[in-house]
């Protein structure tokens, strides 16, 4: 379910930026794609940022890196508060990019959130809930890769996270999370196999037509 958030103009031919979201398991070319997009969306002439969760520049986000990097130890439900609450440090900046009529392109949010840590064995609505009241992505490009696929990529195995198994529930979480969404049409799912370039193409059609169409409509909230 979402919640609308009335845009404060009364001039016809504003338009508000596109909330594009990438999510996927780990190495499966999330950022790369993300990046891509970036990239030909500014050459194109268009107001966009490129935003990353979790943001490790903040307080918060650099105690979720240690984590990560498996220099300090948390408890799961305290983890899983401060990858929440790093999103929501974020928020009113977001909401001031996309209300001025910046696009944002974000790498992982809180669908992410709900997936690993429901994966570790935490309720996954205990898990949704500390995410409520975010912005809803207007699109999210899943990134769909099988884990021998993603193993098979550098750098697989260096952060906590990526290990075959636990990789493997991920993805199941993930698909169970589009299943149980309301709006499941948000979702654009990608075989994230095909070559880069491929799927750059794929997704810069998807994404003209999301910021040509969510242009004039309200940005909404999760609930
Ligand atoms: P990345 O920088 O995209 O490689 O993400 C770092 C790792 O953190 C990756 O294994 C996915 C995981 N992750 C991202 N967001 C969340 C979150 O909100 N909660 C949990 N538990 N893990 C997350």
């Amino acid at each position: 379910m979402s919640k609308e958030i009335s845009i404060s103009t009364n001039t016809s031919t504003y338009k508000r930026g596109a909330f594009i979201l990438f999510e996927g398991c780990d190495r499966t070319g999330k950022s790369t794609q993300a990046n891509k997009l970036f990239e030909y969306l500014q050459i194109k002439g268009h107001a966009v940022k490129f935003w990353k969760f979790p943001d490790r520049t903040t307080p918060i986000g650099q105690t979720i890196n240690a984590y990560l990097t498996n220099n300090q130890e948390l408890d799961d439900k305290a983890i899983h508060l401060l990858f929440s609450a790093n999103r929501w440090e974020c928020m009113p900046k977001m909401k001031n990019l996309l209300l001025g009529g910046t696009t944002i392109i974000v790498d992982r949010y809180a669908y992410s959130g709900v997936s690993y840590s429901a994966s570790k064995g935490l309720d996954l609505n205990w898990c949704r809930c500390s995410d409520i009241g975010l912005l809803r992505p207007d699109v999210i490009i899943f990134m769909d890769l099988s884990t021998e696929e993603s193993e098979k990529r550098g750098g697989f195995g260096e952060e906590r996270y990526e290990k075959k198994d636990f990789q493997e529930i991920v993805r199941k979480t993930f698909a169970l999370l589009k299943e149980k969404d309301d709006d499941d049409s948000l979702w654009k799912v990608l075989d994230a196999k095909q070559s880069v370039e491929r799927l750059h193409e794929q997704i810069v059609e998807i994404s003209l037509d999301i910021i040509e169409n969510c242009s004039q409509l309200p940005l909404k909230e999760d609930n």
